[in-house]
């Protein structure tokens, strides 16, 4: 198990990598070239200088976030071609700097949602990301993307870019003819596109469950639930062709067992990271982000750190969207003391565990 942390780079994130480095068990962080727009290369230049700073502060960098896939290709227009040579090259030129596994994600416009990004915890006076469908009741897409970018502290959210959501309105008209099965399909083609790349330079792409893990806004959602995912893995035969597991996320809906789901992958070699955080259930759709805690949400973070110990033990993990705490301002759910305590506790969780194992 390899324990990393999220940076966003200078400029686009308020913790320092030195305060990373000082995280107790934490080699490296899962990066990302933020403001990259859907569908455009990440140059060399630009991967080597931001790759070339982390390990300056003593950390490794082998896992990359957020290489968005442009919505022509999720659509499957013709336009795509172009796109998907795009991501290829962008693919060689992260593996050129060491980058082992690339996290993305196929949801249709949207990427994760959330109706309020600082909902107080009345309890102990902290605050989480939140969300309840019934609060998007009455309110457009565009309305709760405006209402998003507002509350972010001036960072902008990973998905959430200004260029991607100019031509929103534009953008959902053309989903209502692409089903399901269309989206689909035109992840097939992507996956034909690239993976063999991958292959070909040892680089891992790992998809990101819808967040929350269902269909929202009438789009097509095929990432939620483990009988998708099972569809996901045989679109393309390949070890390559992977997860990245994050716990919040699927755990969001409680019809998904995300232990059974992590082992299941696990066994299967077809997990390329894991996000770990957890989430409280409130109702129908309806949920807050917790501490990572298993006692504080509905997730069991222990069976989920036993099954990457029983299933895939030197994956890569992260602890995911944090509380804000001790009056601590940043990105939402990226603030630097709540995932602290994140890596501190699952490190523990760790412990525990090989220590009992070899017992
Ligand atoms: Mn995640």
């Amino acid at each position: 198990m390899k324990m990393t942390f999220r940076w966003f780079g200078f400029g686009s994130d308020a913790v320092t990598l030195q305060q990373i480095k000082q995280i107790p068990g934490c080699t490296g962080v899962m990066g990302v070239l933020d403001g990259k727009a859907a569908g455009e290369v990440w140059t060399r230049e630009e991967i080597g200088a931001y790759v070339n700073t982390i390990h300056q502060a003593g950390l490794e960098c082998e896992v990359i976030e957020s290489v968005n896939v442009h919505e022509d290709i999720k659509m499957g227009l013709p336009s795509r071609e172009c796109y998907i040579e795009n991501y290829r090259i962008t693919i060689r030129n992260l593996a050129a700097y060491g980058v082992k596994v690339i996290v993305y994600n196929f949801m249709p416009v949207f990427d994760w949602l959330r109706t309020d990004l600082a909902h107080p915890i009345a309890e102990d006076g902290s605050s989480s990301l939140y969300f309840d469908e019934k609060d998007l009741q009455g309110m457009t897409p565009l309305a709760i993307v405006r209402r998003t970018a507002q509350g972010s502290n001036g960072f902008t959210l990973p998905g959430w870019e200004p260029a991607r959501l100019a031509e929103l309105e534009q953008t959902l008209q053309r989903y209502e003819s692409v089903s399901a099965d269309d989206l689909r399909a035109n992840y097939k083609v992507f996956l034909d596109g690239i993976i063999p790349v991958c292959e070909e330079v040892g680089v891992t792409m790992a998809v990101h469950p819808d967040d929350p893990a269902w269909p929202i806004f009438g789009l097509p959602r095929i990432a939620h639930s483990m009988a998708d995912f099972e569809q996901i893995v045989q679109l393309y035969d390949s070890p390559r062709n992977a997860l990245c597991l994050c716990t919040g996320s699927l755990g969001s809906n409680p019809d998904n067992d995300v232990p059974a789901t992590l082992r299941h992958f696990g066994e299967m070699g077809r997990i390329g990271c894991v996000h770990a955080r957890n989430v409280k259930h409130l109702g129908y759709h309806h949920f807050r982000e917790s501490s990572h805690l298993s006692s504080d949400g509905d997730l069991d973070m222990y069976a989920i750190m036993k099954a990457i110990y029983d299933t895939c033990p030197d994956t890569y993990i992260r602890p995911d969207h944090g509380r804000m705490i001790w009056n601590e301002k940043g990105r939402p759910g990226y603030g630097l003391y709540d995932r602290a305590l994140g890596i501190a506790y699952l490190n523990g969780l760790w412990e525990a565990i090989v220590k009992s194992a070899k017992n």
